[in-house]
Protein backbone atom coordinates (compact mmCIF):
# COMPACT_ATOMS: atom_id res chain seq x y z
CA UNK A 1 0.00 0.00 0.00
CA UNK A 2 1.33 3.23 -1.15
CA UNK A 3 1.16 5.88 1.68
CA UNK A 4 0.12 8.99 0.30
CA UNK A 5 1.99 12.46 2.64
CA UNK A 6 -0.61 15.27 1.92
CA UNK A 7 1.13 18.87 1.68
CA UNK A 8 -1.03 21.70 2.24
CA UNK A 9 -0.16 23.86 -0.51
CA UNK A 10 -2.85 26.77 0.43
CA UNK A 11 -1.41 26.85 4.01
CA UNK A 12 2.32 26.76 2.93
CA UNK A 13 1.68 29.35 -0.34
CA UNK A 14 2.63 27.56 -2.49
CA UNK A 15 -0.47 27.42 -4.48
CA UNK A 16 -0.82 29.93 -7.64
CA UNK A 17 -4.69 31.06 -7.21
CA UNK A 18 -5.01 34.34 -8.57
CA UNK A 19 -6.85 37.44 -6.41
CA UNK A 20 -10.60 36.28 -5.87
CA UNK A 21 -10.01 32.60 -6.08
CA UNK A 22 -9.55 31.00 -3.44
CA UNK A 23 -7.29 27.78 -2.77
CA UNK A 24 -8.85 24.88 -2.20
CA UNK A 25 -6.38 21.99 -0.71
CA UNK A 26 -7.01 18.84 -1.63
CA UNK A 27 -5.22 15.37 -0.70
CA UNK A 28 -2.21 15.51 -2.78
CA UNK A 29 -2.81 19.00 -4.96
CA UNK A 30 -5.21 21.69 -4.43
CA UNK A 31 -7.32 23.78 -6.64
CA UNK A 32 -8.40 27.51 -6.94
CA UNK A 33 -11.99 28.27 -6.82
CA UNK A 34 -14.02 31.38 -7.76
CA UNK A 35 -15.01 32.49 -4.22
CA UNK A 36 -18.16 33.84 -5.82
CA UNK A 37 -19.36 33.08 -9.13
CA UNK A 38 -20.99 35.89 -10.85
CA UNK A 39 -23.56 34.92 -13.45
CA UNK A 40 -23.25 36.62 -16.69
CA UNK A 41 -23.26 40.13 -17.35
CA UNK A 42 -21.80 40.14 -13.99
CA UNK A 43 -18.37 40.39 -12.65
CA UNK A 44 -16.63 39.43 -9.38
CA UNK A 45 -15.12 43.14 -8.20
CA UNK A 46 -11.93 43.18 -6.15
CA UNK A 47 -13.73 42.56 -3.12
CA UNK A 48 -15.26 39.61 -4.08
CA UNK A 49 -18.51 40.69 -4.86
CA UNK A 50 -20.38 40.59 -7.91
CA UNK A 51 -21.03 43.73 -9.96
CA UNK A 52 -22.54 44.64 -13.36
CA UNK A 53 -20.23 45.03 -16.22
CA UNK A 54 -19.71 48.72 -17.06
CA UNK A 55 -16.90 48.49 -18.81
CA UNK A 56 -13.94 47.04 -20.08
CA UNK A 57 -11.18 48.73 -17.91
CA UNK A 58 -12.44 47.15 -15.36
CA UNK A 59 -12.93 43.68 -16.96
CA UNK A 60 -9.25 44.50 -18.33
CA UNK A 61 -7.97 45.24 -15.69
CA UNK A 62 -9.27 42.10 -13.82
CA UNK A 63 -8.42 40.08 -16.65
CA UNK A 64 -4.68 41.31 -16.21
CA UNK A 65 -4.30 41.00 -12.68
CA UNK A 66 -4.95 37.29 -12.66
CA UNK A 67 -2.23 35.18 -14.52
CA UNK A 68 -5.08 32.71 -14.90
CA UNK A 69 -7.42 34.97 -16.39
CA UNK A 70 -8.72 34.21 -19.64
CA UNK A 71 -10.08 37.29 -22.19
CA UNK A 72 -12.90 35.81 -24.29
CA UNK A 73 -13.95 38.36 -27.46
CA UNK A 74 -17.69 38.00 -27.23
CA UNK A 75 -17.99 40.92 -30.52
CA UNK A 76 -17.45 44.16 -29.93
CA UNK A 77 -16.52 43.10 -26.86
CA UNK A 78 -15.17 40.61 -24.29
CA UNK A 79 -15.04 39.21 -21.13
CA UNK A 80 -12.59 37.76 -18.61
CA UNK A 81 -13.31 34.09 -17.43
CA UNK A 82 -11.74 32.77 -15.04
CA UNK A 83 -8.84 30.35 -16.38
CA UNK A 84 -9.35 27.53 -13.99
CA UNK A 85 -5.99 25.04 -13.47
CA UNK A 86 -6.80 22.03 -11.91
CA UNK A 87 -3.98 20.46 -9.62
CA UNK A 88 -3.00 16.69 -10.17
CA UNK A 89 -5.80 15.05 -9.96
CA UNK A 90 -8.49 16.82 -10.85
CA UNK A 91 -9.73 17.63 -14.38
CA UNK A 92 -11.37 20.70 -15.71
CA UNK A 93 -15.24 20.15 -15.75
CA UNK A 94 -17.84 21.40 -18.45
CA UNK A 95 -18.67 23.78 -15.84
CA UNK A 96 -15.75 24.77 -15.45
CA UNK A 97 -14.94 23.46 -12.08
CA UNK A 98 -12.33 20.56 -11.13
CA UNK A 99 -13.57 17.31 -10.88
CA UNK A 100 -11.62 14.05 -9.65
CA UNK A 101 -10.16 12.06 -12.24
CA UNK A 102 -10.97 8.32 -11.45
CA UNK A 103 -7.42 6.91 -12.38
CA UNK A 104 -8.87 3.33 -11.70
CA UNK A 105 -11.50 3.14 -14.96
CA UNK A 106 -8.50 4.02 -16.94
CA UNK A 107 -7.37 1.85 -19.59
CA UNK A 108 -4.47 0.73 -17.70
CA UNK A 109 -4.71 0.20 -14.21
CA UNK A 110 -2.23 2.20 -12.28
CA UNK A 111 -1.95 -0.76 -10.14
CA UNK A 112 0.06 -3.80 -10.18
CA UNK A 113 -1.54 -6.92 -11.80
CA UNK A 114 -1.54 -8.63 -8.27
CA UNK A 115 -3.32 -4.82 -6.92
CA UNK A 116 -6.91 -3.29 -6.85
CA UNK A 117 -7.10 0.34 -7.67
CA UNK A 118 -9.00 2.12 -5.19
CA UNK A 119 -10.09 5.70 -6.71
CA UNK A 120 -9.94 8.71 -4.24
CA UNK A 121 -10.86 12.19 -4.33
CA UNK A 122 -7.47 13.79 -6.21
CA UNK A 123 -6.07 10.69 -5.93
CA UNK A 124 -6.41 6.57 -6.18
CA UNK A 125 -4.63 3.75 -3.57
CA UNK A 126 -3.39 0.64 -4.56
CA UNK A 127 -4.18 -2.23 -2.39
CA UNK A 128 -2.89 -5.85 -2.86
CA UNK A 129 -5.48 -8.23 -3.89
CA UNK A 130 -7.12 -10.67 -1.28
CA UNK A 131 -8.42 -13.33 -3.75
CA UNK A 132 -9.67 -16.27 -2.18
CA UNK A 133 -9.77 -19.31 -4.54
CA UNK A 134 -12.36 -21.50 -4.05
CA UNK A 135 -11.93 -25.07 -3.13
CA UNK A 136 -9.31 -26.84 -5.03
CA UNK A 137 -7.67 -24.29 -6.66
CA UNK A 138 -4.67 -22.04 -5.22
CA UNK A 139 -3.23 -18.93 -5.77
CA UNK A 140 -1.24 -18.47 -8.46
CA UNK A 141 2.42 -17.39 -8.19
CA UNK A 142 2.05 -13.53 -8.93
CA UNK A 143 -1.34 -13.74 -7.09
CA UNK A 144 -3.53 -12.92 -9.63
CA UNK A 145 -5.25 -15.62 -10.37
CA UNK A 146 -6.75 -18.81 -9.11
CA UNK A 147 -5.62 -22.09 -10.52
CA UNK A 148 -6.50 -25.78 -9.79
CA UNK A 149 -4.65 -27.58 -7.26
CA UNK A 150 -2.85 -31.04 -8.57
CA UNK A 151 -3.84 -33.13 -5.32
CA UNK A 152 -2.09 -36.09 -6.97
CA UNK A 153 1.38 -34.39 -5.92
CA UNK A 154 0.32 -33.96 -2.71
CA UNK A 155 1.28 -36.72 -0.25
CA UNK A 156 -0.78 -40.11 -1.44
CA UNK A 157 -4.02 -39.38 -1.80
CA UNK A 158 -4.58 -42.38 -3.65
CA UNK A 159 -2.69 -44.91 -1.85
CA UNK A 160 -1.06 -47.71 -4.43
CA UNK A 161 -3.62 -46.32 -6.90
CA UNK A 162 -3.03 -44.24 -9.84
CA UNK A 163 -4.30 -40.50 -8.87
CA UNK A 164 -6.08 -38.57 -11.87
CA UNK A 165 -5.92 -34.91 -11.55
CA UNK A 166 -9.36 -33.06 -12.77
CA UNK A 167 -10.55 -29.39 -12.63
CA UNK A 168 -11.16 -28.68 -8.92
CA UNK A 169 -11.08 -32.41 -7.81
CA UNK A 170 -9.54 -35.38 -8.41
CA UNK A 171 -10.64 -38.65 -8.60
CA UNK A 172 -8.61 -41.95 -8.09
CA UNK A 173 -8.57 -45.11 -10.67
CA UNK A 174 -8.50 -48.28 -8.49
CA UNK A 175 -6.64 -51.73 -9.11
CA UNK A 176 -8.66 -54.31 -9.49
CA UNK A 177 -10.53 -55.69 -6.32
CA UNK A 178 -11.00 -52.19 -5.35
CA UNK A 179 -13.81 -49.03 -5.75
CA UNK A 180 -13.34 -45.60 -5.46
CA UNK A 181 -15.74 -44.17 -2.26
CA UNK A 182 -16.70 -40.95 -3.34
CA UNK A 183 -17.24 -39.89 -0.49
CA UNK A 184 -13.97 -41.12 1.37
CA UNK A 185 -12.38 -39.73 -1.87
CA UNK A 186 -10.41 -43.62 -1.54
CA UNK A 187 -10.09 -46.68 -2.94
CA UNK A 188 -11.25 -49.20 -0.75
CA UNK A 189 -11.68 -53.13 -0.81
CA UNK A 190 -14.93 -54.10 -3.17
CA UNK A 191 -15.80 -56.86 -1.23
CA UNK A 192 -16.62 -59.36 -4.26
CA UNK A 193 -18.38 -62.03 -2.22
CA UNK A 194 -21.72 -59.58 -1.60
CA UNK A 195 -21.21 -57.93 -4.82
CA UNK A 196 -21.61 -60.98 -6.85
CA UNK A 197 -23.56 -63.30 -4.65
CA UNK A 198 -23.48 -66.87 -5.21
CA UNK A 199 -21.28 -66.36 -8.88
CA UNK A 200 -17.80 -66.91 -7.86
CA UNK A 201 -17.48 -69.84 -5.40
CA UNK A 202 -19.01 -72.96 -5.83
CA UNK A 203 -19.18 -72.97 -1.95
CA UNK A 204 -17.91 -70.30 0.13
CA UNK A 205 -16.61 -67.11 -0.51
CA UNK A 206 -14.63 -65.16 1.64
CA UNK A 207 -13.56 -61.32 1.36
CA UNK A 208 -9.80 -60.50 1.46
CA UNK A 209 -8.00 -56.96 0.70
CA UNK A 210 -8.11 -56.29 -2.63
CA UNK A 211 -9.30 -59.79 -4.06
CA UNK A 212 -11.52 -62.77 -2.14
CA UNK A 213 -10.72 -66.45 -1.82
CA UNK A 214 -13.08 -69.18 -2.19
CA UNK A 215 -13.12 -72.15 0.03
CA UNK A 216 -14.93 -75.69 0.41
CA UNK A 217 -17.32 -77.62 2.58
CA UNK A 218 -15.51 -80.13 4.47
CA UNK A 219 -14.77 -83.06 2.57
CA UNK A 220 -13.90 -80.96 -0.57
CA UNK A 221 -11.50 -79.76 -1.75
CA UNK A 222 -10.94 -76.30 -4.15
CA UNK A 223 -10.98 -77.37 -7.78
CA UNK A 224 -7.65 -75.92 -9.62
CA UNK A 225 -9.62 -73.14 -11.06
CA UNK A 226 -10.20 -71.60 -7.87
CA UNK A 227 -13.61 -72.08 -7.92
CA UNK A 228 -15.37 -75.41 -7.98
CA UNK A 229 -15.28 -77.84 -5.22
CA UNK A 230 -14.33 -81.80 -5.68
CA UNK A 231 -14.86 -84.11 -3.26
CA UNK A 232 -11.90 -85.69 -1.60
CA UNK A 233 -11.65 -89.32 -1.27
CA UNK A 234 -10.40 -89.51 2.18
CA UNK A 235 -9.79 -92.72 1.70
CA UNK A 236 -6.82 -92.37 0.74
CA UNK A 237 -5.46 -91.27 3.66
CA UNK A 238 -6.83 -94.39 5.21
CA UNK A 239 -7.97 -92.88 8.28
CA UNK A 240 -11.02 -95.65 9.02
CA UNK A 241 -9.16 -98.49 11.21
CA UNK A 242 -10.58 -101.57 9.09
CA UNK A 243 -12.61 -100.76 5.70
CA UNK A 244 -13.58 -97.01 4.06
CA UNK A 245 -15.75 -96.40 1.45
CA UNK A 246 -15.67 -92.80 0.35
CA UNK A 247 -18.63 -90.77 -0.59
CA UNK A 248 -19.48 -87.42 -2.12
CA UNK A 249 -18.41 -85.00 0.27
CA UNK A 250 -17.28 -87.94 2.71
CA UNK A 251 -16.24 -91.05 3.61
CA UNK A 252 -17.34 -94.03 5.56
CA UNK A 253 -16.29 -96.58 7.77
CA UNK A 254 -17.02 -100.31 8.25
CA UNK A 255 -15.74 -103.06 10.50
CA UNK A 256 -15.02 -106.51 10.08
CA UNK A 257 -17.58 -108.82 11.64
CA UNK A 258 -16.87 -109.35 15.06
CA UNK A 259 -16.09 -105.24 15.68
CA UNK A 260 -18.17 -102.31 15.89
CA UNK A 261 -17.54 -98.79 14.84
CA UNK A 262 -16.66 -96.21 17.58
CA UNK A 263 -19.91 -94.00 18.68
CA UNK A 264 -17.53 -91.07 19.03
CA UNK A 265 -15.03 -91.10 16.08
CA UNK A 266 -16.55 -93.10 13.34
CA UNK A 267 -13.49 -94.67 12.28
CA UNK A 268 -12.13 -96.93 14.81
CA UNK A 269 -13.07 -100.57 14.73
CA UNK A 270 -13.69 -102.44 17.96
CA UNK A 271 -13.65 -105.25 19.03
CA UNK A 272 -17.45 -106.36 20.26
CA UNK A 273 -17.43 -107.63 23.83
CA UNK A 274 -19.72 -110.90 23.04
CA UNK A 275 -19.50 -111.80 26.39
CA UNK A 276 -21.52 -108.77 27.98
CA UNK A 277 -24.06 -109.75 26.05
CA UNK A 278 -26.95 -112.84 27.45
CA UNK A 279 -26.73 -116.40 27.04
CA UNK A 280 -23.58 -116.18 24.58
CA UNK A 281 -22.24 -118.92 26.29
CA UNK A 282 -23.72 -121.90 28.23
CA UNK A 283 -20.77 -121.48 30.58
CA UNK A 284 -17.68 -119.49 30.48
CA UNK A 285 -16.99 -117.09 27.65
CA UNK A 286 -13.65 -115.66 26.51
CA UNK A 287 -13.75 -112.17 24.60
CA UNK A 288 -11.34 -111.94 21.99
CA UNK A 289 -10.42 -109.68 19.57
CA UNK A 290 -12.57 -109.56 16.53
CA UNK A 291 -14.27 -112.93 18.37
CA UNK A 292 -15.11 -115.13 21.44
CA UNK A 293 -14.30 -118.05 22.70
CA UNK A 294 -17.13 -120.18 24.83
CA UNK A 295 -15.56 -122.88 27.38
CA UNK A 296 -16.62 -125.65 29.07
CA UNK A 297 -16.10 -127.31 33.06
CA UNK A 298 -12.52 -129.34 32.73
CA UNK A 299 -14.09 -132.31 32.67
CA UNK A 300 -17.48 -134.29 32.16
CA UNK A 301 -18.57 -131.80 28.91
CA UNK A 302 -17.70 -131.55 25.45
CA UNK A 303 -18.48 -128.25 22.83
CA UNK A 304 -21.90 -128.72 21.54
CA UNK A 305 -21.94 -128.27 17.72
CA UNK A 306 -22.47 -124.84 17.86
CA UNK A 307 -19.17 -123.93 20.16
CA UNK A 308 -21.59 -122.01 22.81
CA UNK A 309 -23.31 -124.73 24.81
CA UNK A 310 -21.59 -127.56 26.96
CA UNK A 311 -23.01 -131.27 26.71
CA UNK A 312 -22.82 -133.50 29.41
CA UNK A 313 -20.44 -136.66 27.99
CA UNK A 314 -22.35 -139.67 28.59
CA UNK A 315 -19.56 -142.20 30.23
CA UNK A 316 -21.96 -144.90 30.98
CA UNK A 317 -22.62 -145.11 27.26
CA UNK A 318 -19.40 -144.17 26.38
CA UNK A 319 -17.88 -146.86 28.56
CA UNK A 320 -15.51 -144.11 29.62
CA UNK A 321 -16.62 -144.87 33.60
CA UNK A 322 -14.75 -146.47 36.40
CA UNK A 323 -17.78 -148.69 37.66
CA UNK A 324 -17.29 -152.36 38.72
CA UNK A 325 -18.95 -154.95 37.38
CA UNK A 326 -21.63 -155.15 40.59
CA UNK A 327 -22.50 -151.52 39.98
CA UNK A 328 -24.43 -149.70 38.10
CA UNK A 329 -23.00 -146.20 36.13
CA UNK A 330 -25.45 -143.85 35.62
CA UNK A 331 -24.80 -140.99 33.96
CA UNK A 332 -25.02 -137.28 35.44
CA UNK A 333 -24.72 -133.66 34.40
CA UNK A 334 -20.90 -133.01 34.40
CA UNK A 335 -19.75 -136.62 35.51
CA UNK A 336 -21.35 -140.57 36.29
CA UNK A 337 -22.06 -142.48 39.50
CA UNK A 338 -21.47 -145.82 40.15
CA UNK A 339 -24.52 -147.06 42.01
CA UNK A 340 -25.29 -150.07 44.12
CA UNK A 341 -28.69 -150.34 45.01
CA UNK A 342 -29.72 -153.47 47.35
CA UNK A 343 -32.90 -154.53 48.56
CA UNK A 344 -33.34 -154.34 52.28
CA UNK A 345 -34.25 -157.47 54.38
CA UNK A 346 -37.62 -159.20 53.70
CA UNK A 347 -37.05 -158.08 49.69
CA UNK A 348 -36.05 -159.50 46.92
CA UNK A 349 -34.90 -157.86 43.45
CA UNK A 350 -37.80 -157.54 40.74
CA UNK A 351 -36.58 -158.75 37.84
CA UNK A 352 -32.72 -159.00 35.80
CA UNK A 353 -30.45 -156.49 36.86
CA UNK A 354 -29.42 -154.75 33.58
CA UNK A 355 -25.84 -153.68 33.54
CA UNK A 356 -24.58 -149.97 32.32
CA UNK A 357 -28.50 -149.30 32.40
CA UNK A 358 -28.82 -145.46 33.02
CA UNK A 359 -32.47 -145.53 34.10
CA UNK A 360 -30.98 -147.46 36.82
CA UNK A 361 -34.34 -148.55 38.37
CA UNK A 362 -33.98 -151.16 40.98
CA UNK A 363 -37.72 -153.03 42.19
CA UNK A 364 -37.60 -154.59 45.82
CA UNK A 365 -40.68 -156.83 46.22
CA UNK A 366 -41.41 -158.00 49.77
CA UNK A 367 -40.66 -161.66 50.50
CA UNK A 368 -41.31 -162.34 54.25
CA UNK A 369 -39.93 -165.41 55.85
CA UNK A 370 -42.38 -168.02 56.46
CA UNK A 371 -44.75 -167.59 59.95
CA UNK A 372 -42.83 -163.92 60.19
CA UNK A 373 -46.44 -161.96 61.43
CA UNK A 374 -44.92 -158.59 61.77
CA UNK A 375 -43.59 -159.10 58.00
CA UNK A 376 -46.13 -159.91 56.62
CA UNK A 377 -48.69 -157.10 58.44
CA UNK A 378 -46.43 -154.70 57.29
CA UNK A 379 -48.62 -152.85 54.06
CA UNK A 380 -45.24 -151.53 52.26
CA UNK A 381 -45.09 -154.35 49.58
CA UNK A 382 -43.01 -152.59 46.78
CA UNK A 383 -39.54 -150.32 47.21
CA UNK A 384 -38.60 -149.07 44.19
CA UNK A 385 -35.12 -147.19 43.97
CA UNK A 386 -34.26 -145.10 41.29
CA UNK A 387 -31.79 -142.06 40.01
CA UNK A 388 -31.91 -138.88 38.64
CA UNK A 389 -29.85 -136.17 37.57
CA UNK A 390 -31.28 -132.24 37.79
CA UNK A 391 -29.43 -129.44 36.67
CA UNK A 392 -28.86 -126.08 38.86
CA UNK A 393 -31.74 -124.18 38.63
CA UNK A 394 -30.93 -120.40 39.56
CA UNK A 395 -34.55 -119.36 39.55
CA UNK A 396 -38.00 -121.30 39.66
CA UNK A 397 -40.76 -119.19 38.11
CA UNK A 398 -43.13 -122.09 39.21
CA UNK A 399 -43.15 -125.80 40.99
CA UNK A 400 -41.17 -127.93 38.34
CA UNK A 401 -42.37 -131.68 37.60
CA UNK A 402 -39.31 -134.22 37.99
CA UNK A 403 -40.97 -137.09 38.16
CA UNK A 404 -44.17 -138.65 37.29
CA UNK A 405 -45.30 -141.56 39.70
CA UNK A 406 -46.84 -144.31 37.58
CA UNK A 407 -47.83 -147.81 39.54
CA UNK A 408 -47.50 -151.05 36.89
CA UNK A 409 -50.10 -153.41 37.20
CA UNK A 410 -47.33 -155.79 39.24
CA UNK A 411 -47.13 -153.30 41.49
CA UNK A 412 -50.40 -153.02 43.39
CA UNK A 413 -52.82 -156.30 44.10
CA UNK A 414 -55.94 -157.23 42.74
CA UNK A 415 -58.46 -155.43 43.74
CA UNK A 416 -57.00 -152.02 44.16
CA UNK A 417 -58.06 -148.58 42.42
CA UNK A 418 -54.97 -148.27 39.66
CA UNK A 419 -53.56 -145.17 41.16
CA UNK A 420 -52.89 -145.01 45.24
CA UNK A 421 -55.09 -142.80 47.39
CA UNK A 422 -52.68 -140.58 49.44
CA UNK A 423 -48.86 -139.24 48.18
CA UNK A 424 -46.26 -138.71 50.77
CA UNK A 425 -43.01 -137.59 50.86
CA UNK A 426 -41.47 -138.74 53.69
CA UNK A 427 -37.78 -138.12 52.59
CA UNK A 428 -36.25 -134.52 50.98
CA UNK A 429 -33.60 -131.86 51.56
CA UNK A 430 -33.69 -129.55 54.65
CA UNK A 431 -34.74 -126.88 52.74
CA UNK A 432 -37.94 -128.36 51.33
CA UNK A 433 -37.31 -128.14 47.91
CA UNK A 434 -39.72 -131.15 47.13
CA UNK A 435 -42.96 -132.20 47.00
CA UNK A 436 -45.15 -134.46 45.84
CA UNK A 437 -48.79 -133.66 44.76
CA UNK A 438 -51.76 -136.18 43.50
CA UNK A 439 -52.98 -135.35 40.06
CA UNK A 440 -54.08 -137.90 37.89
CA UNK A 441 -51.11 -139.44 38.60
CA UNK A 442 -48.98 -138.60 41.63
CA UNK A 443 -45.94 -135.79 40.96
CA UNK A 444 -42.81 -135.02 42.47
CA UNK A 445 -42.07 -131.22 41.96
CA UNK A 446 -39.14 -129.06 42.62
CA UNK A 447 -40.73 -126.12 44.43
CA UNK A 448 -37.42 -124.18 45.43
CA UNK A 449 -34.29 -123.75 43.25
CA UNK A 450 -31.74 -126.29 44.67
CA UNK A 451 -27.65 -125.24 44.35
CA UNK A 452 -25.54 -128.07 43.15
CA UNK A 453 -23.38 -129.83 43.31
CA UNK A 454 -25.71 -131.45 45.64
CA UNK A 455 -26.96 -135.35 45.97
CA UNK A 456 -30.49 -136.21 48.08
CA UNK A 457 -32.64 -139.20 48.53
CA UNK A 458 -36.26 -138.40 47.87
CA UNK A 459 -38.43 -140.42 49.54
CA UNK A 460 -42.60 -141.37 48.34
CA UNK A 461 -45.00 -142.75 49.79
CA UNK A 462 -48.02 -144.20 47.73
CA UNK A 463 -51.07 -145.33 49.97
CA UNK A 464 -54.33 -147.56 48.98
CA UNK A 465 -56.73 -147.40 51.90
CA UNK A 466 -59.73 -149.39 52.08
CA UNK A 467 -62.23 -148.71 55.08
CA UNK A 468 -59.87 -146.52 56.75
CA UNK A 469 -57.17 -149.10 56.71
CA UNK A 470 -53.91 -148.88 54.61
CA UNK A 471 -53.84 -151.78 52.66
CA UNK A 472 -51.11 -151.63 50.80
CA UNK A 473 -48.17 -148.69 50.97
CA UNK A 474 -45.04 -148.59 48.00
CA UNK A 475 -42.23 -146.37 48.81
CA UNK A 476 -40.37 -144.82 46.00
CA UNK A 477 -36.58 -143.75 46.78
CA UNK A 478 -35.23 -141.45 44.33
CA UNK A 479 -31.51 -140.37 44.23
CA UNK A 480 -31.01 -137.13 43.02
CA UNK A 481 -27.70 -136.17 41.54
CA UNK A 482 -27.71 -132.19 40.94
CA UNK A 483 -24.64 -130.57 39.09
CA UNK A 484 -23.15 -127.80 39.67
CA UNK A 485 -24.53 -125.81 36.59
CA UNK A 486 -27.93 -125.36 34.93
CA UNK A 487 -26.65 -128.02 31.70
CA1 LIG B 1 -12.11 -57.95 -1.63
CA1 LIG C 1 -15.45 -88.15 -0.07
CA1 LIG D 1 -14.86 -110.04 20.71
CA1 LIG E 1 -22.10 -137.44 32.27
Amino acid sequence: MYIFLDIDECAVGSHNCGAGFACVNTPGSFYCDLKVVCRDGFTLDASGKCIEEKGLVTVISLCQTSMSALCVNTGGSFRCEQKLVCGDGFALNAAGGCTDVDECSAHTSPCQPSQTCVNMVGSYSCHANAISCPRGFHLSVNGTRCKDVNECLVGTKCAKHVCVNLERLYRCECRTGYMFNSVTKLCEDMNECTHYPGRLCAHKCENTEGSYRCSCATGFKLAYDGRDCQDINECEDKPCSQECTNVYGSYQCYCHRGYQLNDVDGMTCEDIDECTLPNVCSYQCVNTPGDFNCTCPSSGYTHSYDACTCQDIDECAAGTHSCSAKETCFNVQGGFRCLFIECPPNFRRAGKRSEGNASAVVRCVKACQENDGNCARDPVRIITSTALSLPTLQRLKEPEEIVLLRTSAEAKQNLLPDEPDVFDILATDELLSFDVIKAAHGVIRQIKPVLGPKELVLEVTMKYVQSGVVSQQNIVLIHVFISEFWF
